[in-house]
Parts: structure tokens; C-alpha cells; sequence
């Protein structure tokens, strides 16, 4: 019997709708699986939490999460407690405590789901987005001055280091190496970044000695939102800065369809940590508790988890069942149909007891 361990999170808005939804489809999994067990407990933490106890989660957080497999995540933030808080004191704790560096969004057309673009095929979107996940804009470091007065100074530092840099560009190297078009795009801002960004760009290019048969190139992160929408097809593997791949991650979310579809893991690629997995939206206070967040990018999140706890059939299987429900036109309101969570976690979950895969 293989188990593995799975801490779920579900903390705010609409987090815990579409991660219990996840569970259920995970429960489906394990019925079609043999000798697979997942063995889940469920972690209250998050802005109510906050409202309790003054923080996100306990101090010794970590070190309870660092004896499971992996963790299923929903999202944070809340309209009545600070960004920064909530953000820093759950999700980048957890990222940054356990070195989940890569940050990896596929994003696909899915069967059933219309583009915003005109002309664009299911097929002219294949997309790979890796996020350096762990430092850049998202270091932390910088501070405030003189608050309240009119010389009042706030700095935010973006650190790069070559030991960071090189890691991200190994890892979408052969991320792109793995994928049949072996092609990569390096997103910079080394016209205007004179320091970061133009050691960002050399190590690029010295990482890509390592992977001759990977073909890349290099676009100002301005020029890409352009490239993205009118020449979705050029593209594969995407590398870009903590903060650059966040933006031109919802841009690729809404151009598949809606940010409702779109999923991110969170890896530490050597497994000294378990890696996390969640939906690329946020909290979504404006549908919380209507019972129509959609659940697809929770869903494509966890077959990414299964990826990585090596079940690949389940994986697969549940790919499968999320395509035929999303052909078979079973949608929620974001992506143009009328379907509640339910019904499209219903679909997916008689879809993987029906297939064949
Ligand atoms: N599930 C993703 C999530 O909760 N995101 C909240 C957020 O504000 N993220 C900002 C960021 O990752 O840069």
C-alpha cells in the first residue's frame, strides 16, 4: 500500500469550497486506485484564525506541516485585515519556509472553455509559466521611515542572487527540455532593472550552455503581455521573477478562460520539503458561500500533486475527468455556464469512476 500524508488548508473566501471539493475528488481517486491511500487531515488556519489567535497560523506551523507528503492549499485574504499580513503569515511562510522555489503554472484551453481571443484555437495556448518563487521582489527586505511625515520613505528591495537565479533557470530549462517543443522565453526587464536584472540575463544565458537542444529566447516582461495575447502560439516555457510571472500568470489565466481554471505548484524540488499546490486565485470574497466558485483550478492543482507524489495514472485519470466534464459543458458562471461547485465536482467525480483510463 503507498500512502501518502496530505495537509489541506483550505484558510479564506472561497479557499475551503474548492479544496473540500478537491478532498472529495481525491476520495473518488482512491476508490479507482489499487493500493493507494491518502491520509488527509485538515488544518483550520488562516484569517480567522488571525481573528483568534493573532496570527495566520501556530509557531510551530512548519514544523507540523514538515511530516506530510504534500499540502493542498486554498487561497488567502480577507477585506478587513491587511494583505501583507495575511499573505506573509500563511502562503509565503509556507513557501518560503520550506524553499518551494519553483512555482509552475500550466495553463491550456481546456475542451468546452472559449479564450477571449479571436482565432485562438484550444491548441495555439500550451503554456508553461515557472515562477522563481522564493526571492526577487518577494524578499521581504526593505523598510519604512519618518511614517506619518511628509519625508516619510517606504524602500522595497528586490534581491537576486546568482545561487537563486541559476537554480530557477536550471529547473525551467529542463522543464522546457521535458515538454515536446523544447522552447523556451526568458522574461526580463534589464533595460530599465540595470543591476538584478541584468545578472538575471547572463546567468540565463550561461544556464542555457547546459541545454543545447532547448531553444530560447529572451523578452522585456512589457513586450510579453503583447506577444501573449496576439502571438499566444509562439510560446512554451515561460521563466520570469517572482513578481513579473505572478502578473503574466493571470494574464495567461484569463486568456484561457477565466482564473477559475488556473492551477500552481509550489516545489522544492529536492523533496527536503513537502511542496504545496493550490489554485492561482485568491480568496474571491464577492462569491464566497454562493456555492459557485469554480472548482477546476483546485482540481487541476491536485492531479499536479498526484504528478508529484509520483501517481501518475491518478494523475491522469483525473486530468481526464476534468476535460470530459468541462466538453461536456458542465461550467460555472466564470467560464459561462450556469453549474454550481457541486454539480461540476459531481461530474468530475462520475467521470473518474466511469473512465476507462
Ligand atoms: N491561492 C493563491 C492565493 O491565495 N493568492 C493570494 C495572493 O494574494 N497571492 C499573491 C501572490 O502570490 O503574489
Amino acid at each position: 500500500m503507498r500512502e501518502h500524508a496530505i495537509a489541506a488548508i483550505g484558510a479564506d473566501g472561497i479557499g475551503p469550497e474548492v479544496v473540500d471539493a478537491s478532498l472529495e475528488v481525491l476520495d473518488a481517486l482512491e476508490q479507482r486506485a489499487e493500493g493507494v491511500r491518502f491520509r488527509v487531515e485538515r488544518f483550520d488556519w488562516g484569517t480567522d484564525y488571525y481573528r483568534r489567535h493573532g496570527k495566520m497560523m501556530p509557531d510551530d506551523g512548519l514544523a507540523t506541516l514538515a511530516r506530510f507528503d504534500a499540502i493542498l492549499f486554498g487561497a488567502v485574504g480577507a477585506p478587513d485585515v491587511a494583505d501583507d499580513i495575511t499573505l506573509w503569515g500563511l502562503r509565503l511562510r509556507i513557501c518560503q519556509g520550506f524553499d518551494q522555489y519553483a512555482n509552475v503554472r500550466p495553463t491550456r484551453i481546456l475542451p468546452g472553455i472559449t479564450s477571449p481571443l479571436r482565432h485562438c484555437n484550444p491548441g495555439d495556448l500550451d503554456w508553461v509559466i515557472v515562477r522563481e518563487n522564493s526571492e526577487g521582489e518577494y524578499s521581504g527586505h526593505g523598510g519604512r521611515a519618518h511614517r506619518g511625515h511628509p519625508e516619510e520613505v517606504g524602500t522595497e528591495v528586490a534581491i537576486f542572487t546568482r545561487a537563486g537565479v541559476t537554480r530557477i533557470m536550471r529547473y525551467a530549462f529542463e522543464m522546457a527540455r521535458s515538454r515536446p517543443r523544447k522552447l523556451l522565453t526568458v522574461v526580463t526587464k534589464s533595460n530599465a532593472q540595470r543591476h538584478g536584472m541584468v545578472m538575471w540575463d547572463e546567468i540565463a544565458a550561461e544556464v542555457a550552455g547546459e541545454f543545447p537542444d532547448v531553444t530560447w529566447d529572451k523578452m522585456l516582461v512589457d513586450a510579453m503581455t503583447v506577444r501573449m495575447t496576439l502571438k499566444p502560439q509562439s510560446l512554451d516555457t515561460i521563466v520570469a521573477t517572482n513578481l513579473h510571472a505572478d502578473i503574466l500568470s493571470d494574464l495567461a489565466g484569463a486568456l484561457a478562460g477565466s482564473l477559475g481554471v488556473a492551477p500552481t505548484a509550489n516545489i522544492n524540488p529536492q523533496r527536503h520539503f513537502p511542496s504545496m499546490f493550490e489554485p492561482i486565485h485568491g480568496s474571491a470574497f464577492d462569491i464566497t458561500g454562493k456555492g459557485i466558485a469554480n472548482p477546476i483550478a483546485s482540481f487541476w492543482s491536485t492531479a499536479q500533486m498526484l504528478s508529484h507524489l509520483r501517481e501518475q495514472s491518478s494523475a491522469d485519470r483525473l486530468m481526464a475527468a476534468i476535460e470530459r466534464t468541462s466538453a461536456a459543458g458542465v461550467l460555472t458562471p466564470d467560464v459561462g455556464g450556469t453549474a454550481t461547485t457541486r454539480d461540476v465536482t459531481r461530474a468530475v467525480i462520475d467521470a473518474i469512476h466511469t473512465s476507462n483510463i
